[in-house]
């Protein structure tokens, strides 16, 4: 059987909780379709997110990489089109606030989403869930994984589905700290629906 790893972060900022972290952990060892999907929670940290994502690609040697964050005050689920070699604040669970520094000096300015992410809009929608692609996963940890991930793949001339999923925030979160907001449940089957994707 084919591996997915699926990756989520631990809550950072003002975000008390992270909804990735329960999608991560709650399908980790789940079969969706042609894949077992293997579950991992991430730091969200300048020095480490990126390693911790490319240690577990070479631990688990999987098939296809899906990392999800939160995008706290979007209102869809997002599958990003592109990552940039930029690395910029706000701080980090660290402590640390990069100032628009290349995450890889010698990298390409950007990489494109290896996901079928025009598909993940369509079978989101046809299914009742509100999607849309976005242009822009930002400066932060989301985008700086979703490079880490892409620049690997393509260093090592491996063809393997790779990128990243925005998500909105779930009500347990937005009953904190009010902004738009799904239920977890609906969040979860989202994903399981993008997986099916692949
Ligand atoms: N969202 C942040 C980092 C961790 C997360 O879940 C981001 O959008 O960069």
């Amino acid at each position: 059987m084919k591996k997915l790893l699926l990756t989520g972060f631990e809550p950072f900022l003002e975000f008390p909780i992270n909804p990735t972290t329960e999608i991560a952990t709650s399908l980790h060892g789940e079969v969706i379709d042609d894949y077992q999907i293997i579950g991992e929670v991430l730091s969200v940290d300048f020095n480490q997110s990126g390693k911790q994502l490319i240690n577990l690609i070479q631990k688990h040697d999987p098939d296809a990489v899906v990392s999800l964050g939160l995008a706290g005050g979007r209102n869809c689920i997002t599958p990003e089109r592109i990552a940039i070699n930029c690395n910029d604040g706000p701080v980090d669970n660290k402590g640390h606030k990069p100032n628009g520094e290349r995450i890889f000096a010698d990298g390409p300015d950007a990489y494109f989403s290896t996901l079928p992410i025009y598909e993940m809009i369509e079978t989101l929608t046809n299914n009742g869930f509100p999607a849309k692609i976005s242009n822009t996963a930002g400066t932060y940890l989301c985008n700086n994984v979703m490079y880490h991930g892409l620049h690997y793949f393509s260093e090592n001339a491996m063809d393997r589905p790779s990128g990243f999923i925005h998500i909105p925030a779930s009500h347990d979160l937005a009953v904190k700290k009010n902004m738009p907001s799904w239920s977890q449940r609906d969040l979860i089957e989202a994903i399981k629906l993008s997986i099916t994707c692949l």
